[in-house]
């Protein structure tokens, strides 16, 4: 990925944009058709404006920092200080395969035993049917081309298998397992897929205030292979063309410190190409979800 330099030349445009009188979301938007990314664009106009307040006839830099999302205080995570091989998640060692700063993404080896992904493929199938997605909205669900799974949710702890898992991935994550949805488990067949989106609920979105009422926002995913597919099925973050091979019992976990594409958490579960596709998915929230 290409680094984006703020020079003094683009400084120096931003100021006689701003002086000349243009509001800072044009200036931002120009910036992003003219190649910028989201989040270079907001911390060059803020840098740069910042230091020029007070010059005549440009903006405080309050007007900017109100364009960028605040992060969320806490997030999920693992216990990584010291770059441990393997970490305890309360009755299993797991191990750490992969760790990528932005987006915060950690891949696990082992998280669950294959008798456990047996068992929760059992226990799912007699009760899929085809995957919904949000409507932001209006905060309904509805069938979307873009995800040609099958999926059914357990409740949270609904049996002694979902409460293990649940009690380990809250200590794995050192994350309340009261702030976690119920377990997710979806079913891509041959040429399914679930295309590139964010886990994260829209605030802006008329429909999100209801969903975000139950739990507040999500914050965190887990996303568990419960089998490994013959060919395809990667999970992939096109942001960083990074793409997680789904191997039977590992995880991808991914977190997000605000409702904002800047996090690069847009993220996706690529075709399967041959053979199918078994996840379970976790989703973190900042509050308890009842
Ligand atoms: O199945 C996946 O790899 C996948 C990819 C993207 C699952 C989800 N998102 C999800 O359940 O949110
Ligand atoms: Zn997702």
């Amino acid at each position: 990925m290409s680094v984006q330099a703020v020079t003094a030349e683009l400084r120096q445009w931003i100021i006689e944009q701003d002086q000349s009188g243009c509001r800072l979301e044009d200036i931002l938007a120009s910036m992003r058709a003219s190649g910028w990314a989201h989040e270079v664009a907001v911390a060059a106009l803020h840098s740069t404006l910042q230091r020029s307040v007070g010059q005549p006839g440009i903006a405080a830099s309050v007007v900017v920092q109100a364009a960028v999302t605040p992060a969320v205080v806490a997030l999920p995570e693992p216990a990584l200080s010291g770059s441990p091989s393997r970490v305890w998640a309360g009755d299993r060692s797991v191990n750490i395969l992969l760790t990528l700063q932005h987006p915060r993404v950690v891949v696990l080896g082992g998280f669950l035993s294959d008798d456990e992904c047996d068992a929760l493929i059992a226990a799912a199938a007699p009760r899929m049917s085809r995957s919904e997605t949000v409507v932001h909205e209006t905060g309904g669900n509805e069938i979307n081309a873009a995800r040609t799974s099958e999926g059914m949710f357990f409740g949270r702890g609904e049996s002694p298998l979902c409460e293990r898992i649940e009690a380990r991935i809250a200590a794995l994550l050192n994350w309340p397992v009261v702030n976690g949805e119920g377990l997710q488990v979806l079913h891509y067949r041959p040429g399914a897929e679930y295309k590139p989106h964010h886990d994260y609920f829209d605030p802006a979105q008329p429909g999100m205030a209801a969903v975000l009422a139950r739990g507040g926002q999500r914050v965190g995913t887990l996303v568990i292979y419960l089998n490994t597919p013959d060919q395809g099925g990667g999970t992939t973050f096109p942001d960083v063309g990074l793409e997680v091979g789904p191997i039977k019992g590992n995880a991808v976990f991914f977190s997000y410190d605000r409702p904002h594409a800047s996090t690069r958490s847009l993220h996706g579960g690529a075709p399967v190409l041959a053979g199918e596709k078994w996840v379970a998915t976790k989703w973190l929230r900042t509050g308890e979800f009842a």
